[in-house]
């Protein structure tokens, strides 16, 4: 069996990983010939545990090659982004050029699936655009939604371990991508249809999304009236049936920060809950940067000096380097740019590319006269509380206020 993998990105290539390593023929495609060089070379353009070794193995034996061109196989996978437009409304277009791409490959037999997080009937449009180019092909191919529903940083357990949702455009179609993923997945599988599915990823995200706005807010509440929010929520979550998230910095990542918004821009009138999550969890990122900032002119007024001020983290999440659409670098570029003369420490020992020069974390912890707590990296963690300096701990560094 030959699969063609459309997108190397951070889904597309360890699931091509992996599924070469379980005795499928993988033809890698991508739109940048430099991550195309460094697959081939068994080099990973991603950071993923693990993940390196696997695609060295598979290169080696001949059962992964990275292309910029599609090729004829018995199996595509489209797995590239879907990114929104400027008032949040999903954008497909990624989706429709790599299924053009294959368009002209398709033979009878093909299995066709979809793993790009995608809004509602997106995999019945796309069966419909192809099929009126190839009207040859309709009902003689299988067309199916698979979404992915890996943890970064976890890749290499939870593709094989997790359960999987397959959604097919008819019931052949799911029982056909369900035979392929049977060949790496051991999770179970779920079969029902497309649109389900489609909406099963962007119910899973837009949960979390909800509940994390729900701990947001808790801890917004508490600020004001003067309650340790994680003591709280340790409390509260004693009662059998809660179950209550962590507060942070906001919500960040490609994902949670991204997909609930399929759902509110196709169905406005419907969303309020999801709607206003989005909007705690964005804002929360908002109010700690006022936060450091009304320090900063306490500080000066208080001590008439300017303070320096250490901030940590600019990882979306604790413990790996992604620093997309990451709550912790919009605060430290909103401090930056409201700065009238302190000094500004930024550390992240996980990121190593960035516009903004950093600092060790150490030597910023003991220099600093305000710390800010932006990201729960495990270094930071080993940091003693320090009662000489302010310390704005956003993400339960030492869960203390
Ligand atoms: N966060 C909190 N408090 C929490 C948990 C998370 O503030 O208690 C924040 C994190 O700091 C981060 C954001 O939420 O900024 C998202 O992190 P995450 O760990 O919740 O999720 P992701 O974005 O790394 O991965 C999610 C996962 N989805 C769910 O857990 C429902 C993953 O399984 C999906 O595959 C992935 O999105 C995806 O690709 O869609």
């Amino acid at each position: 069996m030959k699969a063609c993998f459309m997108g190397l990105g951070y889904i597309g290539l360890p699931t091509a990983i992996i599924a070469a390593s379980h005795g499928v023929q993988v033809v890698g495609v991508d739109v940048n010939p430099e991550v195309v060089k460094m697959t081939n070379r068994g080099k990973l353009h991603i950071i993923e545990p693990g993940m390196e070794e696997l695609l060295q193995d598979v290169i080696e034996s001949g059962a992964l090659h990275a292309s910029l061109e599609p090729e004829e196989s018995d199996v595509y996978l489209i797995v590239v982004p879907t990114p929104f437009k400027g008032n949040h409304e999903p954008d497909i277009s990624f989706v429709e050029s790599a299924s053009l791409a294959v368009l002209p490959l398709l033979k009878e037999g093909d299995l066709f699936i979809i793993e790009s997080t995608s809004p509602v009937g997106t995999t019945e449009y796309i069966r419909d655009m192809m099929f009126t180019a190839r009207p040859e092909l309709a009902g003689r191919m299988h067309i199916a939604y698979c979404p992915e529903r890996v943890l970064p940083g976890n890749v290499v357990k939870e593709l094989v371990e997790n359960d999987r949702v397959i959604g097919g455009i008819d019931e052949e179609s799911a029982a056909a991508a369900a035979e392929f993923y049977r060949r790496f997945v051991k999770g179970r599988i779920h079969l029902t249809d497309c649109k389900t599915a489609e909406m099963c990823k962007l119910t899973e995200n837009s949960s979390r999304d909800v509940q994390i706005a729900f701990a947001n807010e808790l801890s917004l509440i508490c600020d004001k009236a003067g309650v340790n929010v994680w003591e709280l929520i340790e409390l509260a979550n004693k009662h059998p049936r809660v179950n209550i998230l962590q507060p942070g910095c906001g919500v960040g990542g490609h994902c949670i920060a991204v997909d609930p918004y399929f759902l509110t821009s196709d169905f406005p009138f419907e969303s309020h809950l999801i709607s206003k999550a989005r909007e705690i969890n964005n804002y929360k990122a908002f109010w700690c940067a006022e936060k450091i900032i009304n320090a900063i002119l306490r500080f000066e007024k208080e001590n008439q000096k300017k303070p320096v001020v250490a901030l940590m983290g600019l990882a979306f999440k604790p413990d790996i380097d992604d620093i997309r659409e990451s709550p912790a670098c919009h605060i430290v570029h909103k401090v930056l740019h409201s700065n009238e003369g302190a000094e500004i420490l930024v550390c992240d020992p996980n990121v190593h590319v960035s516009d903004i020069q950093l600092t060790d974390f150490e030597t910023a912890y003991e220099r600093a006269d305000i710390v800010a707590f932006l990201t729960a990296h495990r270094q930071f963690k080993t940091l003693p509380w320090r009662d000489d300096k302010i310390i704005l701990d956003f993400c339960g560094i030492f869960k203390r206020n």
